[in-house]
């Protein structure tokens, strides 16, 4: 979230699209009841399906599934067309008055510099501002010139009509307007909109450039860096944000700094690419810090072993040759070219796309190694399990063995939740019988594998014999001590910036936050956004004081944020350009003449005046927020709509003629899973899949109580579907794909409805995603026999959301 859960509390407007917060997060869900209540906030709501969200929304308007960046870019269209956008806001903050390169071009949905043999971009040179003699980026701030960002966007988003956000989307033209008009009303300075999203948005083949249009709605209605607005991604499980924020995605380090690729073997031309210089005169481009984040990270890592003579350890890093996504890594598994695989808190054979290929992947490996608190169906993969897990298990050679873990009751530790707060907890229980913490495991399998490489030696040890290890138990490393470690400490006198003399952090103390990171091997931090969290004065993330002085929800005294314990980020942007804050109402932070200061830790430099012209968006190297992204996105610069790889209609209504332009033409797809696709001509429903808030993914299946909830598993089809096959409710239907079949009760609803789109009848299937072999609830089939093997072109997110089915009476 650029924002928190208890802002929601100061939205005038509120815009649930690509998530269901009432049934996906019940808890949080209470701070948009708050500003309906105590604001007269009103929640709009987009979905393909009447949700619970939607039971209790001012406003709903329905949707098809995939389809939401021509919704989204019709609202652009509207917000330019009708002049509803903050002019102070987007003429100063946003690169709107930017020149773009004249060789830039988009035509009939592929942007300059296609190679439709590499399905992608390898050349992305054209998609760039065009620079002046003095080296800065041309600027038109009368927004005349037709190459400015301004008119590119106009041009770009002129066809996304009311017409064809019905034709397209399947939403009434007047539901579309209406919603236009409520978002429109926050253009006004003293008017907010939040806009909360998660899976809805993800889980598609263009999910990234969905988000991306989201979030140039908020930049035009200047809604972005102020209280009650900000673009809202509501995270999953309860530490998911905090995965990310340690660089566990395959191409990450922690602190969202990435890997080096194979082609990356000079350090310093790592650091330059990476360390971007400002694109503007008087900007700040606050990632020319990355050498001091990465080397402190290295120090944490390698210690003593990280040297100059080394390149500070980033001689020891693997260098990728490619993303290494957990779609990737299925798919060299099936391919036979992984020998083991490690699954830890994670159930792969039922979260990941299509079961039968998962299966072919496991049955692949030499050993499968489960760290869980739960006999999963992965650990099963092997045994047959009747219809819902129909193997032989005398054709699989692979050995499993389960490492029983506690869970996040039974261990001290932080959690960082989607507004970026990480909160420390305390254990509750000591773990059951033979259950040992994720920690004592990894420690214990660390110290074993380092003995064994000192040892026998191997092809690069350094690596690993050379690892930092300071735990006071080697085997197992306390949360403590981690969490000491992301955040940071000198490893010599600092001198104090202002005055040399003095000794700012004395050798062996705890950091104060990142400004002390330093380049030279002076300081070490696991983790830089985290750096702070744990200072000489302790654990700020136990702090407990709910201390509200603005009344605005900012508790700057509970526990710790990152970055610098903000809480909105961008809140530079909630002031005009005299740092007089827009909605006194709801004021962040201010100049006072000497400092910036407020309800919030400025996200800028604190004693900045307004006058040198700094932009906001200071991690940004044009200092100014992005509608043209650059080379940044796979797809290009401007979010394009494209079609779900399964899609109902089988071309893209915006490019009818141009199959190249139907799906993502920049995705990546393995050749057997290209194989894999259905049609619309034998899987004529299109179909959805989501989860209940009576369960938590394949986990409370196992939980007696929950299993009594919701016992079955069952799929919703609307009325007119159920009619249309010969369904009532509580008949059997089996539920199929190019890939498989599930049989499953049938709920037959007025929540769903059929869709027009283009004269066509679109039927909408909608599936929950709780079931499985294993537990004590119902046995049930995996859903992923269903789905389709392909990543959003930037994340690699499996298209869970929209896929081709054919619903029959079982
Ligand atoms: N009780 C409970 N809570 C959970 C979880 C759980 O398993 N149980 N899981 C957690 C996790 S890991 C996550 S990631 C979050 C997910 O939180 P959500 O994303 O809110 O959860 P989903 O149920 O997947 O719902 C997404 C919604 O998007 C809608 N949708 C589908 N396709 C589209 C589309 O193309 N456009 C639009 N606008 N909407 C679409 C669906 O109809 C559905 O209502 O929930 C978390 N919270
Ligand atoms: N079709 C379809 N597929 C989906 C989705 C969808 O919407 N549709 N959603 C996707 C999403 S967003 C997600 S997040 C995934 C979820 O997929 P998974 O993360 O694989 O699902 P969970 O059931 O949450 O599995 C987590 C496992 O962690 C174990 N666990 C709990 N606590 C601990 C602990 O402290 N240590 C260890 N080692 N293990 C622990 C649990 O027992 C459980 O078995 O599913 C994805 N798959
Ligand atoms: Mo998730």
């Amino acid at each position: 979230m650029t924002n928190h859960w208890v802002d929601i509390k100061n939205a005038d407007v509120i815009l649930a699209m690509g998530g269901n917060s009432a049934e996906a997060h019940p808890c949080g869900f209470k701070w948009v009841t708050e500003a309906k209540a105590h604001r007269k906030a009103r929640l709009i709501v987009v979905d393909p399906r009447f949700t619970r969200t939607a039971s209790v929304a001012d406003y709903y308007a329905p949707i098809r599934t995939g389809t939401d960046i021509v919704f989204l870019g019709g609202v652009i269209n509207y917000l330019l067309t009708n002049d509803k956008i903050q002019h102070e806001y987007v003429n100063n903050y946003t690169d709107l008055p930017f020149i773009v390169r004249e060789d830039f071009a988009f035509n009939d949905g592929i942007y300059s510099g296609y190679d439709a043999e590499k399905h992608g971009y390898p050349e992305k040179s054209t998609w760039d501002y065009e620079r002046g003699d003095d080296g800065f980026v041309k600027v038109d701030t009368t927004l005349q010139h037709p190459r400015c960002v301004y008119n590119l966007l106009k041009q770009h988003y002129l066809r996304y009509t009311p017409e064809m956000v019905e034709k397209t989307c399947g939403t009434p033209k007047d539901k579309f307007l209406k919603v236009c008009e409520m978002l429109a009303s926050t253009a006004s300075p003293t008017r907010a909109a939040t806009i909360m999203y998660a899976l809805g948005w993800t889980q598609h083949s263009i999910g990234s450039q969905m988000i991306r249009t989201g979030a140039m709605v908020q930049l035009l209605l200047g809604n972005i860096g102020i209280a009650g607005g900000g673009m809202n991604a509501l995270r999953g499980h309860s530490n998911i944000q905090g995965l990310t924020d340690l660089g566990l995605l395959s191409n990450l380090l922690p602190g969202y700094m990435t890997l080096p690729s194979q082609d990356e073997q000079d350090y310093d031309a790592y650091v330059a690419k990476r360390a971007a210089q400002p694109l503007r005169p008087n900007q700040l481009s606050y990632w020319k810090n990355y050498r001091g984040f990465f080397v402190s990270l290295m120090k944490a890592w390698w210690g003593d072993a990280a040297t100059a003579g080394n390149n500070w350890g980033f001689d020891y890093l693997p260098k990728l040759d490619k993303p290494y996504d957990m779609l990737q890594v299925f798919e060299l598994m099936s391919q036979g070219k992984i020998n083991g695989y490690l699954a830890q808190g994670f159930n792969p054979l039922a979260a990941a796309p299509n079961k039968a290929k998962m299966t072919v992947a496991f049955s692949k490996l030499k050993w499968l190694v489960i760290m869980d608190p739960l006999a999963t169906e992965t650990s099963e993969f092997w045994k047959n399990h009747g219809e819902f897990n129909d193997v032989d298990p005398s054709k699989i050679q692979t050995e499993v063995l389960r490492l029983p873990t506690s869970c996040f009751a039974e261990e001290n530790g932080s959690l960082v939740n989607s507004g970026r707060v990480l909160q420390w907890h305390w254990r509750g229980a000591e773990p059951p019988g033979e259950a040992k913490t994720d920690l004592e495991i990894m420690g214990s399998l660390f110290v074993r594998i380092r003995k064994l490489y000192k040892d026998q030696g191997g092809k690069f040890p350094d690596p690993i014999v050379s690892l930092s290890w300071p735990y006071a138990a080697p085997s197992a490393p306390t949360p403590e001590e981690i969490a000491m470690e992301f955040s940071g400490k000198a490893l010599a006198d600092l001198a104090d910036p202002k005055d040399a003399t003095k000794v700012l952090v004395k050798r062996g103390e705890q950091l104060a936050g990142f400004a002390q990171l330093k380049d030279d091997g002076s300081t070490s931090s696991g983790c830089w956004i985290f750096c702070g969290a744990w200072t000489q004065a302790g654990n700020q993330m136990a702090r407990r004081d709910n201390a509200d002085p603005t009344g605005i929800g900012q508790t700057l005294g509970w526990a710790w944020a990152w970055p610098a314990n903000r809480r909105i980020l961008y809140n530079r942007a909630s002031c005009d350009v005299n740092g007089k804050p827009f909605d006194p109402t709801r004021k962040l932070i201010a100049w006072n003449g000497k400092t910036w200061s407020g309800a919030d830790v400025p996200d800028y430099k604190a004693d900045e005046p307004p006058e040198t012209g700094m932009g906001p968006f200071i991690m940004n190297p044009e200092g100014v927020a992005r509608f043209f992204a650059r080379d940044a996105m796979a797809e290009g610069p401007f979010p394009e709509h494209y079609e779900p790889f399964e899609t109902p209609l089988g071309y893209n209504p915006l490019h009818p003629q141009n199959a190249q332009a139907t799906s993502n033409p920049a995705a990546r797809v393995f050749p057997n899973d290209r194989a894999a696709f259905g049609k619309a001509a034998d899987f004529p429903h299109t179909a959805t899949t989501y989860r209940l808030t009576e369960h938590f993914h394949y986990w409370t299946k196992h939980v007696r109580l929950n299993a009594i909830i919701q016992p079955e598993q069952f799929v919703e089809i609307g009325e007119d579907l159920a009619k249309e096959i010969g369904v009532v409710a509580g008949d059997r239907v089996k539920v199929s794909s190019n890939r498989g079949h599930l049989v499953a009760v049938a709920v037959v609803t007025k929540r769903i409805k059929p869709l027009m789109i283009d004269g066509k009848k679109v039927q909408t299937v909608g599936i929950p995603l709780h079931w499985g072999f294993k537990g004590l609830a119902k046995p049930g089939y995996l859903i992923n026999t269903l789905t389709p093997v392909v990543g959003d072109g930037n994340t690699q997110t499996p298209e869970f959301k929209s896929f081709l089915v054919k619903v029959e009476k079982a």
